[in-house]
């Protein structure tokens, strides 16, 4: 069992029953001459995440733990792309449209997939989702469920969207939640802050918050 320093205060939980998931942190979102570069925002607020996240990730991957990677994306057809996702914003940088590296949130392009830094080992799961939220329309949950995972360490991009939702959905499914907060980033600090102030507001009402430091020290204490 790991004890994790957090707020609204410590968690314990058991290694052998927690997965990591480090949602979306992708290349149109975070890299230069991406897709959120191309909308005007600041992309290094996201890549501060992406030292934190790797020395998560080598922590987990150490320890023997699940770890899980997600991707928002659709299919080349968009036939899984809601229409009213779609018809959204300035038409040339909609989802579909062709973006500095390629189509914009398609499956296969070479936006769409992870980071090189954070890139998946081999027989680590990645879930394409369709939503901002990790467990609509895929096999997250069957896929938890199957190994016994009841606490969810989460990172990734951005806090307030598919952090957010996924922390959202996993709590009403039972699953405990621990976000650690520079391994999520955002490109408004402000949703940042009041995303994770959200998830451990009222008693910790969606979840835990922590840090790459206090995870990493937690799981490094069961391995001693
Ligand atoms: C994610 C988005 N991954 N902000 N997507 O948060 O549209």
């Amino acid at each position: 069992m790991a004890t994790i320093d957090a707020e609204p205060q410590p968690i314990t939980v058991d290694l052998a029953r927690t997965a990591l998931v480090i949602i979306d942190m992708q290349r149109d979102f975070l890299e230069p001459g991406g897709f959120g570069e191309t909308l005007g925002n600041d992309i290094s607020l996201l890549a501060a995440a992406v030292a934190p996240c790797q020395a998560v990730l080598a922590a987990a991957r150490a320890a023997g733990m699940l770890v899980i990677h997600t991707r928002e994306g659709h299919r080349p057809d968009l036939s899984d792309a809601p229409k009213a996702k779609v018809e959204r914003g300035e038409p040339s940088l909609r989802i579909g449209a062709e973006g500095p590296m390629g189509r914009i949130l398609v499956r296969g392009e070479p936006g769409h997939d992870i980071i090189a830094a954070l890139a998946p080992a081999p027989g680590e799961p990645v879930i394409d989702k369709p939503g901002k939220g990790a467990f609509y329309q895929t096999d997250l949950e069957l896929m938890l469920r199957n190994r016994g995972v009841d606490t969810l360490l989460v990172c990734g991009v951005t806090t307030e969207v598919c952090v957010n939702t996924t922390v959202r959905e996993a709590n009403d499914r039972g699953y405990r939640c621990v976000v650690l907060d520079d391994c999520c980033a955002s490109y408004f600090p402000e949703f940042h802050d009041y995303g994770l102030k959200m998830i451990k507001a009222q008693g910790g009402i969606f979840g835990w918050v922590s840090s790459s430091r206090a995870a990493i020290a937690a799981i490094a204490a069961t391995q001693a």
